[in-house]
């Protein structure tokens, strides 16, 4: 039931948390994977792992536009045809108020949750219409649901992938191309050792008194969308911890 065998699969920020976990559950189900992060070593590192599993490692910055349409424009021969897309890469920075945010927080939020999920959509999209046979994931958040306090630009960038889903979906309307949006809550990975740019302690405290998702747990929720038949898209999934029930309706027990 859930087989991915011989399919191709890229997915961005592989080298970490729920993109690596993808890596590894979808080569379970026999996919075959192009793999892209920044972080070329991390991506040597899960290839090693996945022995048995046909990988393609690609170096790349989504946010660099230039980069993604030359390096997704020239993939090798029998790595071209890619049947899903997996849009993971996306990272949260800081969460001042935001009358007193940082602006380069800004821009990296922006530029890599909104415009490299752009940039790499439409670098893979075209060949999924003309070969009629595609999915696109997006990692969207319950963030873009609910804005909470200080996740102001972040909250932004996620209600955008939002909106990008739903109007991509709208736009493949007549092709039989899929695309789902998985919005989890909170997750634990390295998401708040990023936002709170290393402090431990902060990004320990986040997770604390619950128990958090999994990126395995996420992982699931992809393999079980891009496993059901044809005829069947999943749009939209909101997920979250039990111990969760909004952005900032989180019962921690300690
Ligand atoms: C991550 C979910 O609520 O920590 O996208 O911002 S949250």
């Amino acid at each position: 039931m859930f087989s991915l065998q011989d399919q191709t699969i890229l997915i961005t920020g592989a080298s970490a948390g729920i993109g690596a976990a993808c890596a590894r559950l979808l080569a379970q189900a026999g996919g075959r994977l192009i793999l892209t992060a920044r972080r070329t070593d991390r991506l040597e590192a899960l290839a090693a792992e996945l022995e048995q599993t046909p990988c393609h490692l690609l170096t790349l910055d989504v946010r660099d536009k230039a980069q993604v349409a030359e390096a997704l424009g020239r993939l090798p021969a029998p790595w071209q045809t890619v049947d899903i897309l997996i849009n993971n890469a996306g990272l949260s920075r800081g969460m001042n108020k935001l009358q007193e945010g940082e602006v380069t927080d800004w821009d990296e939020m922006i530029d890599t949750n909104i415009k490299g999920l752009l940039y790499v959509t439409r670098a893979i999209v075209p060949g999924m219409v003309t070969r009629g046979r595609g999915h696109v994931v997006n990692l969207g958040s319950l963030a873009g649901h609910q804005t909470y306090p200080g996740g102001n630009v972040y909250c932004a960038s996620k209600a955008a992938v939002r909106a990008i889903s739903e109007g991509l979906k709208q736009d493949l309307l007549g092709t039989p191309i899929r695309v789902t949006s998985v919005d989890p809550g909170l997750v634990e990975t390295d998401f708040s050792r990023v936002r709170f740019k290393g402090d431990e302690a902060r990004a320990a405290k986040v997770y604390q008194g619950l128990t958090p998702l999994t990126a395995e747990d996420i992982a699931e929720v992809i393999l079980y969308c891009v496993t059901r038949p044809a005829h069947m898209n999943i749009n939209e999934i909101l997920l979250m911890p039990t111990a969760q029930s909004g952005s900032t309706l989180v019962h921690r027990q300690y």
